[in-house]
């Protein structure tokens, strides 16, 4: 295998000195034709352009079902606009010719598990990494580099199907780019959480943060407790309008319901895995809780009877901390959960748990007693612990939204720094690993522009270049403490967004922006540079028919 590999090397030097794929004019990385999103570490264009024909071959290194996958999107991608089908196959001693593109593992490349090398020359192109997870990257970037026709449905002239030359060496910044979705106050079909992910693959995310349960919701199926789904995945009616600061309230008088079955979880876990994307589930706990109290009342500290929440905001009802009969319930629909998710994390929630009932509850209290625990908050910290102590025996670790810094941190939590970056400093300067996802910077459901000229959104403003400007490394932290920012991660809170396409106007093109900021070096970054490349990359979504948020109209209102 060595053998071909350094003979298609030799070759591509060859075509490289032949068709003079360096030269002194090279175009620059800002014209329109390197649309790559995010920036690649080191991209140098190059004359020329690579044109797939019915000649071309898709060829790999053997033995790896998966560059065989990758291979087969990759034809899919190239063969579907034109009528001839780019061959998939693996590499055999003939394999000298040009017109390939070829795929190659070789684990003493100087990247990391997610870097690869692309070089496209006139005659042939060569994708190198040390892992499959890195080939798909290289396809991801020559995807963005290929016409965005290939990603309609229409067909096209096939000799248009080219892709300008140019030499990538490139590898991720942070281990953990994610994006998230509240799929409690609104339901998503599994149609388009898959199409959500194929969008988030495009941009070299690597992490789907899915949050199932909430007061309004509970999403997913879980065989052992099926009142969950039958009471808590329907509310009676929704909030017309916005939460908050009204006398009245007006509802809409229909019935919303909706829930995931463990086949669809199970598809879409499957997917995401096809895409190098890990599907970290959120249960919440001890608060936005109502759907699962409202299923099984006995879990309140009241005992109810509770309702499925129909508005948005924070409510009092929470799981009881002084009943066993809880953290039985939690561990019976986290050990399904474990079934369903293979990922290292579960999300546990943590956030926005008010303590009015333990305050009251005589079993909260008794345990608060019993523990030797200072307060409610002590009794919070017991809560997460145990649930913690419980997903490490089973191998697992948990995220938590940042409240659960309060009263202190479970031993081997990460920490999702929300409100702001405090949470995630404390946490990194207690050696624990953290996810920043602060409020100003990374979250989708603000308005992108002025409101006065956008569709209802829950409030704030979060332009284009705000997000693109966001550094997730916080200046107070030591160079051993930075090493605890995982990365950052964009969070798409959906009271307000009712409608497929209504997340797709909210998400896109922020998180293009948000791409770069978790993948590029901090000083590659350019914003007019940025914004080139956009304009060419917002044409694949186009072509996609994504609803993105086009472009201009929200600098007048830019608070520089
Ligand atoms: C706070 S972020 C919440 C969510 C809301 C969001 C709205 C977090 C951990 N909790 O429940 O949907 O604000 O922006």
């Amino acid at each position: 295998m060595k053998k071909i590999t350094s003979f298609l090397s030799l070759a591509l030097f060859v075509s490289f000195l032949l068709t003079g794929c360096s030269g002194s004019q090279q175009p620059k990385v800002t014209e329109n034709v390197y649309p790559v999103i995010p920036k690649p570490v080191k991209m140098e264009p190059q004359k020329g352009r690579f044109l797939f024909t019915g000649d071309t071959r898709i060829i790999y290194y053997p033995g790896n079902d998966e560059l065989q996958d990758i291979g087969e999107f990759l034809s899919g991608l190239v063969s579907r606009p034109v009528d001839f089908t780019v061959a998939v196959m693996p590499a055999d001693e003939n394999v000298s010719e040009p017109n390939t593109v070829f795929f190659s593992l070789d684990t003493t490349l100087d990247l990391n598990d997610e870097g690869y090398l692309l070089n496209i020359d006139t005659r042939a192109i060569e994708i190198k990494a040390k892992t499959p997870q890195g080939i798909f990257y290289g396809v991801q970037t020559l995807r963005q580099l290929l016409p965005p026709q290939v990603e309609g449905q229409a067909k096209m002239d096939a000799a248009a199907l080219s892709v300008p030359c140019v030499k990538i060496e490139d590898q991720p910044r942070f281990a953990y780019r994610g994006l998230h979705l509240d799929v409690g106050r609104h339901f998503f079909s599994k149609d388009f959480i898959l199409r959500y992910l194929d969008l988030m693959a495009l941009y070299k995310y690597n992490t789907f943060h899915w949050h199932l349960t909430e007061d309004q919701g509970w999403r997913i199926e879980i065989k052992k407790y099926p009142e969950l789904t039958k009471v808590g995945s329907c509310r009676k009616e929704t909030l017309v309008g916005h939460w908050g600061g009204k006398k009245k309230y007006e509802y809409d008088g229909k019935e919303y319901c909706g829930y995931y079955t463990q086949e669809d979880v199970k598809e879409v876990v499957a997917h995401a895995k096809d895409l190098y994307i890990t599907v970290i589930p959120e249960i919440e706990m001890p608060g936005h809780s109502l759907a699962a109290l409202a299923s099984y009342p006995q879990l309140g500290c009241t005992g109810g009877p509770y309702e499925v929440a129909t508005h948005w905001g924070v409510f009092k009802d929470i799981y009881c901390a002084g009943n066993d009969s809880t953290f039985k319930f939690l561990e019976d629909v986290l050990t399904e959960v474990m079934e369903l998710f293979p990922s290292h994390y579960i999300h546990i929630g943590g956030d926005e748990a008010p303590k009015d009932r333990w305050k009251k509850c005589p079993k909260c209290q008794a345990r608060i007693k019993a523990e030797g625990l200072k307060d409610e908050e002590e009794l919070q910290s017991y809560f997460i612990s145990r649930i913690e102590k419980f997903l490490n025996a089973h191998g697992r670790d948990i995220i938590g939204w940042d409240e659960i810094l309060q009263g202190g941190l479970a031993p081997h939590a990460t920490v999702m720094s929300w409100r702001g970056i405090k949470g995630g400093i404390a946490a990194a300067k207690m050696h624990h690993d953290v996810i920043m996802t602060p409020g100003s910077y990374c979250y989708f459901d603000h308005y992108q522009a002025d409101p006065k000229k956008e569709p209802l959104a829950i409030g704030g403003y979060l332009p284009l270049e705000k997000v693109y400007s966001y550094e997730p490394v916080p200046k107070e932290l030591s160079p051993e403490e930075q090493k605890y920012i995982l990365g950052a991660q964009g969070n798409v809170w959906t009271e307000y967004m009712a409608t497929p396409d209504y997340v797709e106007y909210m998400v896109y093109p922020r998180a293009c922006a948000l791409a770069e900021v978790d993948w590029t070096p901090a000083g590659e970054k350019d914003y007019d540079d940025f914004q080139q490349r956009l304009k060419g990359n917002l044409e694949h979504l186009k072509a996609m028919g994504v609803n993105y948020r086009p472009l201009g109209n929200d600098e007048k209102t830019m608070k520089k």
